[in-house]
C-alpha cells in the first residue's frame, strides 16, 4: 500500500488507472489551492514547515519529515488497506459483505454523512487563519501548520468519495465544500460550531482537545460503516487526529504549567499581574469549548442516528467490541432528560440514543486530559481542581438547549443564569486579556511568558530548532 508522490494527486487508490476520476479530481485541485491561497494560514505561503508527510498507510510506517512550503504539501488520497471479507457488522445488513459501491436505497443519508464530515474540515482551517500571526513559539506555529495541512487532506479524503461514488451530485456537492465558509452569513458552515471563530491560542489548545476529539469519536464510527470506502478512509484519518489532540492536550497543560510556576515563583494568586492565564479563566474557556463541543453529538434522541445505524451506515465507537446483537431492536439505554427543575435518567430505546451512547464515550475520554492537568497543579502543590462541565451546561442543540444550568448540573433561572454567566464562561474582558498576551514569538527555542516550553521536541528535535523556516 506504498503511495505514488510521483502522481500530480498522490494516492494509493490506483487513480492512474480510474482516467475520468482523476480528471474529475484535477479539475477540483486548482479550486482547493485557491481556496489554500485565500483562506488557509495568513501570510505563511513562503514559509519552509518541519512537516511530516504520508509516506504508506502502514501502520508506524508513515510518518516523513521535512521542511516544506504549505502550497506544495502533497496532499492526497490515502485509505487503510482493505479487510478480506470484512462485513456489514451492525443493522439490518448484518452479516453481508461491505458494500464497495454505495448501496442506492441509502445514498442520499450517506452523502449527507460525508458532506457533514467533509465540512468541518476546511472550516476549521478557516477558523484557525490568523492564529500563525501571533504564535507563542515556532514549535506551535509548525504544530498549528502540520493540524491544518491534514484538515486540508481530510477534506480531500471526504471529496475523493464524492467524486468516485456520487456522480454528478457527488462533485456539486464538493465544489460547494469550497464555497461554503466559517461565519460566512449567507454560506455558512454546517455545524455550528464550525462557525465561530477560533481567536487565540489558548481557544486553539481549546479547540485541538475537545472539538478534534468529537473528529476522533464521528470518525471511529464512520470507520465501522458498511460503505468499506468510507471505513477505510476514516481508519486512516485517525492516525493523523491522535496528533491534533496531542496538541490539544499538551497546550492546555503548558498554559496551566506556567500559571502554577508563575504562582509559585511569585507567591501570588495574581497570575495576570505577572503576564500568565490564571486558572480561573482557562476553566472558563474549558467550559466553553467543553460545551460546544458536546453539541456536535446533535440530539439525544435522534431518528437520523437510528436510520444510519439500522441502514449500516455510522456505527457506535468500537461497534464490534460491543458484546450484544448489533441490531438494538428491543435494547435500551439510560438517557437524561429534565423533569421538573431537575434531570433524571430514563430509559429509551438504544437505537435512538445512538448519538448520546456515542457523547457519553466522548465525555469520559475528555476526562482523561483534565486529569493529566490536574496532576500538573496538584503536584505545583496548588489547591485547585479544573474540571468538566455538566453535560446539560451552556447547550445549544437538545433538549438541555431549553434550560440554564450551573456548570455542576443544577437548573437555574434565566435571571440567575443572567447573574452568574460570567464566572462560568469567558467574559469580553477575559478575552480581551488572553488577546492581549498574543504577540508572535519567532526565535528557535524562545516561548512566549504566558505557557511553559514544550516538554519535547517534534522528532526527537532540540528545542532551539527552526521549526519554520521564514524567507
Ligand atoms: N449544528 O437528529 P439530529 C471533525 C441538526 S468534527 C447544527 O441529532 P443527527 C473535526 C441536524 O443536522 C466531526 N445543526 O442530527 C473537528 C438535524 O437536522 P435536520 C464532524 C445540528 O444527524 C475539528 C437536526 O439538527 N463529523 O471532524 O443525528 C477539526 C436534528 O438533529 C447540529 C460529523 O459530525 C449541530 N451541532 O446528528 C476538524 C459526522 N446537530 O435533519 C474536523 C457526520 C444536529 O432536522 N455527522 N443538528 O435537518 C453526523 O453524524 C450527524 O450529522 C451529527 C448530527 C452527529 C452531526
Amino acid at each position: 500500500m506504498s503511495i505514488d508522490y510521483q502522481e500530480k494527486i498522490p494516492n494509493n487508490v490506483n487513480l492512474a488507472e480510474d482516467r475520468k476520476l482523476q480528471r474529475a479530481l484535477e479539475k477540483w485541485q486548482p479550486g482547493y489551492q485557491q481556496w489554500w491561497s485565500e483562506l488557509g494560514p495568513e501570510g505563511s505561503h513562503q514559509m519552509d514547515v518541519y512537516l511530516r508527510t504520508a509516506i504508506s498507510v502502514e501502520p508506524g510506517g508513515w510518518a516523513n519529515y521535512g521542511h516544506v512550503k504549505m502550497p506544495d504539501y502533497r496532499w492526497g488520497i490515502f485509505l487503510a488497506p482493505q479487510e478480506a471479507e470484512r462485513k456489514v457488522n451492525f443493522g439490518a445488513h448484518k452479516g453481508d459483505a461491505a458494500w464497495q459501491e454505495v448501496p442506492g436505497e441509502y445514498r442520499a443519508e450517506l452523502r449527507r454523512l460525508i458532506v457533514t464530515q467533509g465540512d468541518t474540515e476546511p472550516a476549521s482551517v478557516e477558523q484557525q487563519r490568523h492564529l500563525g500571526l501571533t504564535c507563542p513559539s515556532l514549535y506551535d506555529l509548525r504544530n498549528l501548520f502540520q493540524v491544518n495541512v491534514e484538515e486540508g487532506r481530510h477534506l480531500w479524503a471526504m471529496v475523493y468519495l464524492l467524486h468516485a461514488h456520487f456522480g454528478r451530485d457527488g462533485r456539486e456537492e464538493a465544489e460547494a465544500m469550497l464555497e461554503r465558509h466559517s461565519g460566512d452569513a449567507d454560506k455558512p458552515r454546517i455545524l455550528e460550531a464550525f462557525n465561530e471563530p477560533t481567536p487565540d491560542w489558548l481557544s486553539f489548545f481549546m479547540f485541538t482537545y475537545f472539538t478534534d476529539r468529537d473528529g476522533k469519536y464521528q470518525l471511529a464510527s464512520l470507520a465501522e460503516s458498511g460503505f468499506d470506502p468510507l471505513s477505510r478512509t476514516c481508519r486512516f484519518m485517525l492516525t493523523e487526529e491522535a496528533h491534533h489532540m496531542f496538541v490539544g492536550e499538551t497546550g492546555v497543560g503548558r498554559v496551566i504549567q506556567r500559571a502554577c510556576d508563575i504562582m509559585n515563583e511569585h507567591k501570588t494568586d495574581d497570575v495576570r499581574k505577572y503576564g500568565g492565564i490564571d486558572l480561573a479563566t482557562i476553566q472558563r474557556y474549558l467550559n466553553f469549548h467543553f460545551s460546544v463541543s458536546v453539541d456536535l453529538f446533535g440530539q439525544e434522541i435522534s431518528t437520523n442516528a437510528a436510520n444510519y445505524f439500522t441502514m449500516g451506515l455510522k456505527g457506535r465507537f468500537q461497534e464490534t467490541r460491543i458484546d450484544d446483537d448489533h441490531l438494538l431492536k428491543d435494547a435500551i439505554y439510560q438517557v437524561a432528560e429534565v423533569k421538573g427543575d431537575g434531570i433524571v435518567y430514563a430509559d429509551q430505546s438504544a437505537l435512538t440514543a445512538v448519538n448520546e451512547r456515542l457523547r457519553d464515550d466522548y465525555i469520559r475520554d475528555c476526562q482523561r486530559g483534565v486529569d493529566k492537568w490536574n496532576k500538573v497543579i496538584q503536584e505545583a502543590g496548588i489547591d485547585f481542581e479544573m474540571t468538566l462541565p455538566h453535560r446539560i451546561f451552556h447547550r445549544g442543540i437538545g433538549s438541555f438547549s431549553t434550560i440554564k444550568a450551573t456548570p455542576d448540573g443544577k437548573i437555574i433561572t434565566e435571571a440567575d443564569w443572567d447573574h452568574k454567566h460570567n464566572d462560568w464562561l469567558p467574559t469580553d474582558e477575559d478575552r480581551q486579556y488572553v488577546t492581549s498576551l498574543m504577540e508572535a514569538v519567532t526565535e528557535p527555542g524562545k516561548v512566549a511568558n504566558w505557557i511553559a516550553p514544550p516538554a519535547k521536541g517534534i522528532n526527537g528535535q532540540p528545542q532551539d530548532f527552526d521549526y519554520v523556516r521564514f524567507n
